[in-house]
């Protein structure tokens, strides 16, 4: 049995799309977001980082396995079913594949979460964000740049790539950062929410605000 430790509104969202896209079954164990954005104490129980997502799966190749970090669990999926998604067998797609597994959490994320943070500072903190803004601008233009080429991040196919890239795209569109211009990153967005695994995977998860369906920016 596979179980999902989900948080409402969360990167946690990733997993189900993907555990939909290859038809794994799992069951959802829902978590919800205290009134700082903090996740419950519950999850610190589970796991010393106290985060989601948590995937535990008890029919693990050695018994019990729980694990966290969305590109790692996406890998980690991927081989439970054959390499569904995972790495691509063309060269091209295998780079770019493992170049946005990593870079969604390693270089996009922390942008975008500081620009959250320093938002809420009270007096200048708005002002400090907007600081930041020109470094997300350039990862939004690279983004940008990569899908005017191809339609998924890797190549003609969707990989765990595209999976992991949806959350910080998402989080940029829905905070009016990504802007109208971005005709390639919004088409992908469209893309990504068009289809069915997707959709099936917001109605497992509940509540997720970051699904617009365009910037208004
Ligand atoms: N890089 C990690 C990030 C995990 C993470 O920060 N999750 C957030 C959800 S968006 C969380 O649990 N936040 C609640 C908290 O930090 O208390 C991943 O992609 O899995």
């Amino acid at each position: 049995m596979l179980i999902v430790h989900h948080l409402n509104n969360s990167r946690s969202q990733r997993v189900l799309w993907m555990l939909e896209e290859i038809g794994l079954g799992y069951t959802v164990k829902s978590y919800e977001r205290r009134a700082d954005m903090s996740a419950p104490l519950e999850l610190k129980a589970l796991h010393p980082l106290g985060k989601s997502p948590v995937v535990e799966d008890l029919d693990g190749q050695e018994g019990r396995v729980i694990l966290v970090e969305t590109g790692a669990v996406c890998e980690y999926l991927a081989e439970k079913v054959g390499g569904k998604l995972g790495v691509p067998s063309s060269y091209g797609d295998r780079i770019r594949y493992r170049q946005f597994l990593h870079y969604a959490e390693g270089s996009v994320m922390p942008i975008l979460f500081a620009m959250l943070v320093l938002s809420r500072v009270p007096f200048l903190g708005k002002v400090s964000a907007r600081k930041a803004r020109p470094m997300l601008d350039v990862h939004l233009d690279f983004i940008e740049n990569e899908l005017s080429y191809r339609p998924w991040f890797a190549g003609n196919d969707i990989t765990a790539a595209d999976i992991i890239m949806s959350f910080p795209l998402e989080a940029a569109n829905a905070r009016g950062l990504l802007g109208k211009n971005r005709k390639a990153t919004l088409a992908w967005l469209d893309r990504i929410h068009a289809r069915p695994a997707y959709q099936r995977a917001l109605e497992k998860g509940g509540a997720y605000s970051f699904a617009r369906p365009r910037s208004r920016a």
